[in-house]
């Protein structure tokens, strides 16, 4: 399988993310998807490309146009106020909660930031621009080799995507990948596609977008919101609004949930994709559910990853699969390279 690789991602490096009152070195760090790289390549898992070129329009078609100004002058913004600011990260630190107005973008920067995102775990850098568009081009990239008749194509990018919404960042992630691929496969002529989200937190903002959409079906296993992050999103009562009522399934699962009750989960998502009629699947692999994962709490072992790539092969849809979460930095390529494996064992 194709793997398209954001060499730019790098150029996301943040320094600090707030965690109980302090300023703690961020977990998403480069190195993860360096390993992951070296270890496709190590198996000779399939080639690896740069990706193709998207215009703005692409991205438009999930995030609001605002949003999209805010990412791309930041950083600039940032530099105006203050050009000693070019050594820190921009950080969130202050939101419009209930009763607050979203309508009105604010001349402030700090309140621009606020209105733009939901946590402050999630520094934006002098690069993160660049590399969150480069990645977004790899997940679109991903896409248009289904739409050419690719079995399967692996988006290979940090930062993130699962947590952004179509105008906030949040949970490190700036744009949507998963989302963005999803929609690419609906506007080349694809009338049901899912998105199964098997990272470790749920995938808020994919659920957030598709959740009116009778075209897109969204299923997520992840750790029960009431005790893990992201919080405020992925309960099992979550089912879709108006016309999408019936397309979003959540599957929480408990803090320690081993890999038997989370392969069942799996087994269910995949049958209510199949019952959907899907006609093209985007897995958001987050490998954040590893036992060694330093922010989580499922149980999963490294060759219980071969299983769930074969599993996701036997559903025998076209499948992209976008690199979402995964932070035991050592471990994460095997795992990622485990579940292409699988998959391409079937
Ligand atoms: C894409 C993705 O996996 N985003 C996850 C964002 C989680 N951000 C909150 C992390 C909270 C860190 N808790 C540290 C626990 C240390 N024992
Ligand atoms: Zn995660």
């Amino acid at each position: 399988m194709i793997t398209f690789y954001n060499h730019l991602h790098a150029r996301h490096q943040g320094k600090v993310e707030m965690f109980r009152g302090a300023l703690v070195p961020c977990f998403e760090v480069p190195a993860r998807a360096d390993h992951v790289l070296a270890e496709l390549q190590r198996r000779k898992l399939g080639s690896v490309q740069h990706p193709d070129a998207f215009d703005d329009v692409a991205l438009a078609r999930i995030h609001s146009p605002r949003y999209l100004r805010f990412l791309a002058t930041a950083w600039d913004q940032w530099l105006a106020l203050d050009s000693g600011n070019a050594d820190k990260d921009i950080l969130p630190s202050v939101w419009p909660t209930r009763t607050f107005r979203t309508d009105i973008e604010p001349d402030n920067f700090s309140a621009k930031v606020g209105l733009y995102s939901f946590d402050a775990g999630t520094p934006f850098t002098a690069g993160t621009w660049v590399a969150a568009r480069t990645g977004a081009e790899c997940a679109l990239s991903a896409a248009q080799r289904l739409v050419q008749g690719d079995r399967a194509a692996f988006a290979l990018s940090r930062p993130p995507g699962h947590h952004a919404g179509a105008d906030f960042f949040g949970g490190y992630c700036f744009l949507n990948n998963a989302a963005l691929a999803a929609q690419h496969l609906c506007d080349a002529g694809m009338e049901r596609v899912a998105v199964l989200d098997i990272d470790y937190h749920h995938g808020n903002g994919t659920q957030a977008i598709f959740y009116d959409r009778p075209d897109v079906f969204f299923t997520s296993i992840h750790g029960d919101p009431r005790s893990e992050y992201p919080f405020f999103l992925g309960h099992a009562d979550e089912a879709g609004v108006g016309a999408g009522l019936g397309t979003n399934l959540n599957l929480p699962l408990p803090r320690g949930t081993g890999f038997e009750t989370w392969f069942a989960a799996l087994e269910h998502a995949l049958r209510a994709i199949q019952r959907f009629g899907a006609q093209a699947l985007v897995v958001s692999l987050g490998l954040d559910t590893f036992a060694g994962d330093p922010i989580s709490g499922f149980l999963l072992q490294s060759a219980d990853y071969l299983r769930v790539g074969e599993r996701l092969a036997a559903a025998g849809l076209p499948t992209v699969l976008v690199f979402e979460g995964g932070y035991a930095v050592a471990e994460v390529g095997v795992n990622a390279a485990n579940v292409l494996e699988g998959f391409l064992a079937r």
